[in-house]
């Protein structure tokens, strides 16, 4: 048997180490790596299917110019000619890069060189300006420099933990199983700050429903209760912390319990119970992600909370820590090479001494000295033809961005857009006058590292398809071509980590913590054979900071006004993630498990609020903002807030006709992180109806766009099944359905058609639409794809003693339903969560659904209790 090529997962910052076995072509067994110190072997729902994502399916294979296949030799000299003229035309300002946190960390070193020292400008920003800069300008702010003071042991160790703005059970799931742990293990207490009620609440000892954008008084108020109640640490303060004149004054007027209750809208009886949980657990580790990050005040937000850290001592020590967790898989390594535009290199600023020390190390002809455009401005600098080329590498802007219409527009504009990526087909590429193939997760060889410091390999264990090359190679040899050909002449990435670890420790006697020093001289076995290591210890232990006095920093806060809605816009739009999709779907969209959890994209709505709109549950409903309008299906939810809906990032013009977040999002960004305020957007909602609503299976995996007003597809095995919704005549789509011999059956008065092709037993597809009446089961029909012998009895859409409809997928491991679960709760009498395990399955391999059991479970008994009344 092959041996299992250890590396780590393609997706998130928790960085879970995964063992992997090929097993042919193109296919490969996953388990969690047991020995690697972020996972200890656990993975969740999406890192557990990743083996499902590892096809050729819409992958680009090779280089592309215009709309026709281009080699290699002359898809590199025109990025290269392009780029050369463009600058020298119009000046090193007028082209830029638009990275990501999912390059890795030797790909994302050889862009920033490229740009900083060699064409000379600062504009390479990347999509981590969307996920974590205010953390970055808050980390830089209070510490001096961008340090992650926590690591996850904090978690074991820690006897209250709470998580702000962070559907943690969803985005980090085995970080939030690690939370799990520490509460049987050691009692630790959670407490959850999140407007909606998500699943990360589930048994929660506490969830404060803050009302959006009052984080900064929420924690302005537990100082003060702190400072009150004798809960400050003042020889920590004295010994080790700055404060800006006047920051106690402010604290303590406008900070009481009441008036901070009255701002975050939660009752003070609950807010106290918090305060006082806080000030008797010196062990508290604070975790929090994009419910702060993403904001217009964003920044401020992140050092509220490490000023409660800093004044009561929490920092520094065992299980005491402000904890930014990361998105992306290598979002902290683009930060340690500075692939931000508003860092130079290495943690290193724009301050002359630095761009002097990073241009004397690369012998860098052409040095950028100042901070490039952050991406929301480099975007609409573009849009006012300020950008004249641009090279957009492992991010998707034209739906990740907000105000995504508006980029599409400023990429459809700009003279020459380069795209690397590894599929063929995106809403950005769509923009591309060259794309270029990528190598992907498990053809890929670097580093990175994760939320908490640690540094991992990722290897290869599949070869390269096509012509796909790896990022940090396509980029070296257009700087090649560009004319430095010996401050690009890398031929493996260990070259290049080498080199960003002794640009780390160049010239630093302490300045700057990150420094990898002992990397500096390894040898190319030595990077083949690295084991996860963390860089930076337990940060500030000593409670020096790296700062010029050693001290950490204060910084006043204020809680800024929260609008109140208007009146054309009478809803606040917040927007996030599934449990099983990671952003754009471009790869987890290939996973016919993944795919089952949430099939369409939803507006999550209260009850009330739909019930004054006339909405129901299921409807179809129109969210339109100032920016733009999309359509997505209607689901209820007690747990949003009044006045609130939420949307997800996930549904792109690949696979849906609605569903466009991007396109809502308001382009209004934190004034120090220059960080979108993707949470909050003015918005109105209203009811769509349509004339039929339908689906379509079709065997294969080539996509189909039907045109109609509703229609979203998603990966079933075996092919794709569209949900679609329209008006006028439903005939029209027939032209879909492939070739072969067709049946059909109508129901006149329902207005109900039912057709599939079927050739030599094997069905091709099948389309049903109705005016009024139900539509069957899809999950009966889906498996028929896979069945032999089938014949026209197909259109019962159901099989001789066939099972009911399962429901929505709760359990992808074992694809058990909700319906299921329901079931045996009630009829096995079920009491938790484990028993649930036990009777189906549910909830035992990868543990990412065992909170929407919790949920189910709870639910489930509130009703019996009810119906008992
Ligand atoms: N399944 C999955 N996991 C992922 C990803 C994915 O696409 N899918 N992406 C990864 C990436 S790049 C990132 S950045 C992370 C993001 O991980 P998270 O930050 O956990 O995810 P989000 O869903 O964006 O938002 C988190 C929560 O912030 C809340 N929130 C909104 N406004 C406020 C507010 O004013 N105050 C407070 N306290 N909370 C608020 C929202 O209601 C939401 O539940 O996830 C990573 N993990
Ligand atoms: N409204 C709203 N918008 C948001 C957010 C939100 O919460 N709300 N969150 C924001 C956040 S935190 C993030 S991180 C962004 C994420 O948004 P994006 O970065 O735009 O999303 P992805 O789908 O991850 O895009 C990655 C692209 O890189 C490709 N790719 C994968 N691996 C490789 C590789 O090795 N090399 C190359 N060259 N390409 C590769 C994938 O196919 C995909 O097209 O979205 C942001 N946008
Ligand atoms: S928590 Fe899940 S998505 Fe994140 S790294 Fe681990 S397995 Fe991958
Ligand atoms: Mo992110």
């Amino acid at each position: 048997m092959t041996e299992a090529i250890r590396t780590t997962c393609a997706y998130c910052g928790v960085g879970c180490g995964i063992a992997a076995t090929p097993l042919g072509a193109r296919s490969v067994a996953i388990r969690g790596d047991e020995a690697h110190p972020a996972n200890a072997g656990r993975l969740c729902s999406k890192g557990t299917h990743l083996g499902e994502t590892v096809a050729l399916t819409g992958r680009l294979l090779h280089p592309v110019i215009g709309s026709k296949r281009a080699s290699w030799d002359k898809a590199l000299d025109l990025v290269a000619k392009r780029f050369r003229e463009t600058i020298a035309r119009h000046g090193p300002d007028s082209v830029a890069f638009y990275v990501s946190g999912q390059l890795l960390t030797e790909d994302y070193y050889v862009a920033n060189k490229l740009m900083k020292g060699f064409i000379g400008s600062g504009n390479i920003d990347t999509n981590s300006r969307l996920c974590m800069s205010s953390a970055v300008a808050g980390h830089n702010r209070a510490f001096g420099e961008d340090v992650v003071p926590a690591r996850y042991e904090d978690l074991d160790e820690a006897d209250l933990i709470i998580l702000v703005g962070s559907n943690t059970a969803w985005c980090h799931p085995i970080v939030y199983q690690r939370i799990q742990a520490a509460r049987a293990a050691r009692g630790t207490k959670l407490v959850v700050i999140d407007p909606r009620r998500t699943e990360t609440c589930e048994g929660a000892d506490l969830h404060l429903a803050v009302k959006p954008g009052t984080d900064v008084a929420l924690m302005n108020g537990l100082l003060a209760w702190c400072d009150r109640h004798g809960g400050t640490d003042p020889t920590f303060m004295q010994r080790h912390v700055d404060m800006p004149e006047g920051f106690w004054e402010h604290v303590r007027s406008g900070h009481d319990l009441w008036t901070t209750a009255k701002t975050c809208d939660l009752a003070p009886a609950v807010l106290q119970q918090f305060f006082e949980l806080f000030a008797a657990t010196p062990r508290t580790v604070t975790l929090f992600s994009q419910g702060i990050n993403q904001s217009i005040r964003g920044t401020d937000q992140v050092n509220a909370i490490i000023n409660v850290h800093l004044a009561t001592g929490r920092i520094g020590k065992a299980g005491a820590a402000p904890f930014s967790i990361t998105g992306q898989p290598n979002a902290m390594g683009g930060r340690e090479v500075g692939g931000l535009a508003s860092t130079l290199a290495a943690h290193m600023d724009f301050a002359p001494d630095n761009v002097a020390r990073v241009g004397r190390f690369w012998a860098a002809p052409n040095m950028a000295t100042k901070p490039g455009l952050k991406a929301v401005d480099l975007f609409r600098a573009m849009d006012e033809g300020r950008i004249k080329a641009l090279w957009v590498m492992a991010t998707n802007p034209a739906i990740s961005l907000p105000d995504a219409g508006r980029v599409r527009e400023a990429m459809a504009s700009c003279p020459f857009v380069v795209v690397s990526d590894i599929m063929a087909d995106t809403d950005s590429s769509a923009h591309a006058h060259v794309r270029l193939p990528a190598a992907g997760w498990g053809e890929k060889d670097g580093t990175v590292t994760n939320s908490d410091r640690t540094v991992s390999r990722q290897r290869p264990f599949l070869p390269l398809p096509g012509e796909a090359r790896p990022d940090w190679w396509i980029i070296k040899e257009v700087a090649r071509r560009m004319g430095w050909r010996n401050a690009f002449a890398y031929d493996r990435p260990a070259e290049i980590w080498r080199e960003h670890a002794r640009l780390t420790a160049y010239q630093n006697d302490g300045q700057r913590l990150l420094n990898l020093r002992s990397q500096a001289a390894m040898g190319n076995e030595a990077y083949d054979a690295m084991q996860p290591f963390r860089w930076g210890g337990a940060p500030f232990a000593d409670g020096r900071f790296p700062t010029a006095d050693g001290k950490a920093r204060l910084v006043l806060t204020r809680q800024m006004t929260v609008a109140e809605p208007l009146k054309a816009w009478p809803m606040t739009l917040n927007t996030g993630r599934y449990r099983d999709q990671w952003h754009t779907m471009s790869r987890t969209g290939l996973s016919p498990k993944l795919a089952r959890h949430r099939e369409e994209p939803m507006v999550e709505i209260h009850p009330d609020d739909a019930a004054a709109l006339g909405i129901a549950d299921r409807d179809l409903a129109q969210v339109r903002t100032a920016q733009g309008q999309s359509i997505f299906r209607v689901a209820l939810s007690e747990g949003q807030r009044r006045g609130e809906i939420f949307t997800p990032i996930h549904w792109t013009d690949q696979n849906a006709s609605g569903g466009r977040t991007g396109l809502l999002a308001r382009p209004l960004v934190d004034p120090h992180s220059g960080q979108p305020g993707f949470k909050s957007t003015p918005a109105s909602i209203e009811r769509v109806t349509t004339q039929w609503r339908g689906f379509l299976i079709l065997r294969g995996d080539e996509p189909v766009r039907p045109q109609c007003l509703w229609a979203t597809r998603i990966t079933v095995p075996g092919g794709a099944l569209y949900e679609l919704a329209g008006n006028g005549d439903p005939a029209r789509l027939e032209g879909l359905m492939p070739q072969g011999d067709r049946v059909e059956a109508m129901d006149a008065s329902r207005g109900t058609r039912r057709i599939a092709t079927i050739s030599e037993g094997r069905l091709g597809g099948v389309m049903m639409v109705t005016r009024t009446g139900l539509l069957p089961s899809r999950d009966w029909l889906i498996r028929q794809l896979e069945a032999e012998g089938v014949g026209g009895s197909v259109l019962a859409a159901r099989g001789p003693g066939s099972q009911p409809d399962k429901g929505a997928t709760i359990c992808v491991c074992f694809d058990i339903g909700l319906n299921q679960i329901v079931a045996a709760i009630r009829e096995q009498a079920l009491v938790d969560v484990p028993a649930i395990g036990k009777a189906l399955g549910a909830g035992t391999n990868c543990g990412s659904c065992r909170p929407a059991l919790a949920n189910i479970l709870n639910q489930a008994t509130q009703e019996t209790l009810h119906a008992a009344e």
